[in-house]
């Protein structure tokens, strides 16, 4: 169980509170073929209004990103990407300054959202796809969310082993934190993410989400991304419903092992599941 929290996070217009529980980031995936909400928020103006529900449910950020990552997805062009992200950002910008994500592995892609009023970049790879994005999230002062992965989408499940998957995953993204501090991201704008499902067997994710709290102690806030991921269906099989309740087992889980985000797709049910968290953390969670 965890134990009272050590960091602090102050990037990318988020100010994270570790004893109120969790942020929720609620997932706008601008994509005609992510697994889980295939294509619904690609008009701009529907994207508005998902985003707009999202904050009304208790999202502290809105997380856009145009290119699925599911294992084996078709890489998507500059481009295309362009074109799906960037009037989604636009429309939320237009009304209203609530943080936003923007969910990409692409510098030119980070760049433009970041100037499009996006806050924190949300890097699968930690910048190592495309190192450049690094510079363009210290020159906007943005914050970064930095996931492990051991690969691209295509090849990532061939990559699936590890000697110890926790321990492995923990001194990766410590790595890549001192990496980005050293190209001037403040230490306080960083967020680690153990990257549920990307090149990681059931067993491997279910490591990571019941020692989660070892990643919590290396000092960063982190943000645990496990809505309706396959180590989920697993678990519940593939009705929908059911999906849904393992992911706020999941994600019950993953606040009592000390996450400091959720990155979800029904922000409503995160939040209610953070409600009964926080009755359980007033009274103390380590004993
Ligand atoms: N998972 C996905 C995408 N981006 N970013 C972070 N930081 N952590 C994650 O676990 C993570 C992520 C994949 O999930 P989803 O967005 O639902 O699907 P898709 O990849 O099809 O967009």
């Amino acid at each position: 169980m965890r134990k009272a929290s050590r960091w602090t996070f102050a990037g990318g217009g988020l100010d994270l509170d570790p004893l109120k529980g969790p942020a929720i980031l609620g997932i706008l995936n601008a994509t005609p073929d992510s697994f889980s909400d295939g294509g619904r928020h690609q008009d701009p103006a529907r994207a508005l209004d998902a985003a707009l529900r999202m904050i009304e449910d208790g999202a502290a950020v809105l997380d856009v990103g145009g290119e699925s990552t599911r294992p084996g997805a078709a890489p998507v062009s500059l481009d295309d990407e362009l074109r799906r992200v960037l009037p989604v950002i636009e429309a939320i910008r237009g009304v209203t300054n609530h943080p936003i994500s923007v969910d990409t592995t692409k510098a030119e892609v980070a760049r433009l959202a970041l100037a499009a009023g996006a806050n924190i970049v949300n890097d699968v790879s930690a910048f190592r796809f495309e190192p450049a994005g690094l510079a363009h999230a210290v020159a906007a002062g943005a914050g970064v969310v930095l996931m492990h992965t051991p690969a691209r989408p295509a090849e990532m499940m061939a990559h699936a082993g590890y000697d110890d998957v926790v321990a492995d995953v923990a001194a990766h993204l410590v790595a890549r934190a001192l990496h980005v501090e050293a190209a001037g991201v403040a230490r306080s704008a960083i967020v680690l993410d153990p990257g549920f499902g990307f090149g990681k067997g059931r067993a491997d994710n279910y490591s990571l989400l019941r020692k989660l709290g070892f990643l919590a102690a290396k000092g960063y806030p982190v943000l645990a991304g496990v809505s309706r991921k396959r180590m989920i269906r697993e678990a519940t099989g593939d009705n929908p419903t059911l999906v849904e309740h393992g992911t706020t087992a999941a994600h019950m889980a993953a606040m009592m092992n000390g996450a400091a985000l959720l990155r979800t797709h029904d922000t409503a049910a995160a939040v209610a599941a953070r409600a009964v968290f926080r009755e359980l953390a007033a009274g103390g969670l380590d004993g």
